[in-house]
């Protein structure tokens, strides 16, 4: 798990337990199974959504056609992103509407998570 991603868990933690009487009580460290229970307010909003538009799985990029990200406060456009996992370069096929994570790392923008659209 990178650092930032991690970070950004606890701060959802942190949300749910605001809201959450249960998690306060909750003894470290992080139990990721009970968050993933959790209603997830914090983090489904956090989420992007997105279209592939190209696979390039040579540069480990990924062009995607997104909504706005709150997190980078970024308004919706088609850009190409990098890939934290090549795997996630084979789950996905042009046209496939998807859900996503993205941060910025040293000017470019890279995507951390993906996933199937519901
Ligand atoms: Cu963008």
């Amino acid at each position: 798990m990178k650092p930032l991603d991690f970070s950004r868990r606890l701060l959802a933690a942190g949300l749910l337990a605001a809201s959450c009487g249960a998690w306060s009580q909750a003894a470290a460290p992080v139990d990721h199974s009970a968050h993933h229970g959790a209603p997830a307010v914090a983090s489904a909003a956090e989420m992007a959504s997105g279209e592939v538009r190209r696979i390039d799985k040579a540069a480990g990029k990924l062009t995607l056609r997104h909504g706005e990200i709150k997190s980078l406060d970024m308004p919706p456009m088609t850009m190409v992103f990098q890939v934290s996992d090549p795997g996630f370069l084979d789950r996905v096929k042009v046209g496939d509407k998807v859900r996503f994570r993205a941060d910025q790392q040293g000017g470019a923008y890279r995507v951390i998570e993906l996933q199937a659209a519901p």
